[in-house]
């Protein structure tokens, strides 16, 4: 009998499905919900609520909940054999926090499957919408946890980053400091990963080492809560956090709500819930050191494997835990496909393809033209006040501001990533521009490096699939190999390297300084 996992990505804009048949290596179906199209009624815009401060970002956890409930309810009719999945794993979008009280763990053990989930939840929020990553308002507080760890080297050595405004940490003090009663009332702080692994395990879940690493609460070196993280950023934390475990133990059999309403196989098991870049690290075949990734997805990330942790001094980048066991280097860039998106409506751009195609037809380093996409208060650099700043770069040549914000996407992931002490030798591609072949061959050219694409597009739901079938395995007292498990899953698209052009790499190299220059003096006018 086929062996079959789910892998479930919690996205920012949807939430995504892949089932994967291990023994054929094959995924066997894929399913996709967008938020904003599937769940109008909760009004987000790309899965975002909107807000009049530009700076505060939350998404409804309710809507998370119906999703999966629609998503089931999709597969169910689309006659994927739910009564034969072994094991379910997932990941989130990182950082997002849900804030549950002590209603919770009751609704969440006696989920009734002659209701909705949403039914079933009502009143178990201890605040009603959740701070997500991209949320860029708690400046004050990060300061303030950075001050008391004793400065951005010693946060970023202790917790695997410096105190960053998205990340959950900050967040939750910001929260105690404006809403002290309802911060009291919160039992238990969840992840959108852990947030949704809970529905699926009807218990509250563990938060894993790599989404647990997003946090600046998490010991990195030894994977424990750091109590001194937890005292600088709010009172009794501790006992509102959940116990910390590797992504793919199991937590237990699925609820039974799943098992009645959706016909999913009793015996399957619901195991702990990671990143969906920790899980991306897996769906993309990085298990060894070295092997890196540029994913252009809502944001842009570059992101690798690392075995011995070695954090960022000067706090840009960051260290997870990756589901291998091993460590995970990541910087990531907000405006990344969102900055593309708003160029191209910009200039009236029809599709990508006719953007791709105005791409080619400059010239590398296109005249030394740099522009700064910070469309949104962007993370790395810090620029809080967001704006677009051009240099050498005439603002009505359309086709020279679509090289441009490439270029300028590339040569910043270049300049901020020098940390990782990391010469790729190659660099997997993936996310929705990575179908463009324009825009990898200057991927390839700024890096210097080959580039290959990557299969799916679902990488971070593959990632979990897969991490659901490691678990599942070991559990059975198998010790699956990484490499093993995801051959034929991972293996780059044939025929798709492109490699780097050797005058355009040398035009790249020079461009570096004049980038880094002009992204100095516009952090001056940020
Ligand atoms: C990573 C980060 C984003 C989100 C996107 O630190 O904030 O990549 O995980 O979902």
């Amino acid at each position: 009998m086929a062996r079959l996992f789910l892998g479930l990505d919690s996205s920012t804009q949807s939430l995504s499905a892949v089932v994967i048949d291990l023994d054929a290596r094959k995924v066997v179906h894929e399913k996709s919900l967008n938020f904003d199209q599937a769940l109008p009624h909760y009004k987000t815009r790309n899965g975002v609520l909107p807000n009049r401060d530009p700076l505060v970002k939350h998404g409804p956890p309710l809507m998370w909940a119906e999703a999966l409930d629609l998503l089931f309810a999709g597969m169910k009719k689309d006659g994927v054999p739910l009564d034969k999945i072994l094991a379910i794993s997932g990941c989130g979008q990182q950082h997002g926090s849900v804030y549950l009280n002590d209603r919770a763990a009751g609704a969440l053990a006696n989920l009734d499957h002659k209701k909705s989930l949403v039914e079933n939840l009502h009143g178990i929020f201890a605040r009603k919408t959740s701070p997500i990553w991209m949320d860029s308002s708690t400046t004050a507080e990060c300061a303030e946890i950075r001050k008391k760890l004793g400065g951005i080297k010693y946060t970023a050595s202790r917790t695997g980053s410096d105190t960053f405004e998205r990340f959950t940490g900050p967040q939750i003090r910001k929260f105690h400091k404006t809403e002290p009663d309802a911060y009291d009332k919160t039992a238990g702080i969840a992840l959108v990963s852990s947030f949704m692994s809970s529905l699926l395990a009807g218990k509250i879940a563990p938060m894993d080492f790599g989404d647990g690493a997003g946090m600046n609460l998490m010991e990195i070196r030894h994977k424990l809560w750091d109590t001194d993280a937890l005292k600088a950023t709010a009172p009794n934390l501790k006992k509102k956090l959940p116990p910390l475990a590797a992504s793919g133990q199991v937590i237990g059999p699925v609820s039974a709500y799943f098992v009645n309403k959706y016909s999913l196989n009793p015996a399957a098991l619901s195991t702990v819930w990671t990143g969906d870049n920790p899980a991306s690290v897996i769906g993309l075949g990085l298990m060894k050191p070295g092997q890196t990734a540029i994913s252009l997805g809502t944001s842009d990330t570059f992101f690798g494997t690392m075995q011995k942790c070695l954090t960022d001094e000067n706090g840009e980048g960051h260290v997870f835990g990756s589901p291998t066991g091993d460590y995970m280097t990541l910087i990531c860039f907000k405006n990344g496909s969102l900055a593309r998106e708003k160029i191209r409506e910009l200039y009236g751009i029809r599709d990508w393809k006719e953007f791709g195609r105005l791409v080619a037809s400059t010239k590398p380093g296109g005249n030394g033209g740099i522009l700064l996409p910070w469309f949104e208060a962007e993370i790395v650099p810090r620029v809080n006040r967001p704006g677009i700043h051009r240099f050498d770069l005439d603002e009505k040549d359309v086709a020279g501001n679509c090289r441009a914000i490439f270029e300028a996407q590339m040569l910043s992931m270049r300049l901020h990533s020098q940390w990782m002490n990391v010469s790729p030798e190659k660099i997997h591609a993936t996310g929705g521009a990575s179908n463009d072949a324009a825009l990898l061959q200057i991927m390839a050219d700024v890096m210097n490096c080959r580039v290959m694409r990557i299969e799916v597009s679902k990488s971070a739901a593959l990632g979990a699939a897969l991490i659901a079938a490691h678990g599942w395995l070991a559990a059975t007292g198998k010790k699956p190999k990484w490499e093993n498990l995801a051959a034929g899953f991972t293996d780059p698209i044939p025929n798709s390297e492109i490699r780097p052009d050797k005058k355009a790499a040398k035009i790249y190299d020079n461009l570096l300084e004049k980038y880094a220059a002009c992204e100095g003096e516009a952090l001056q006018l940020s």
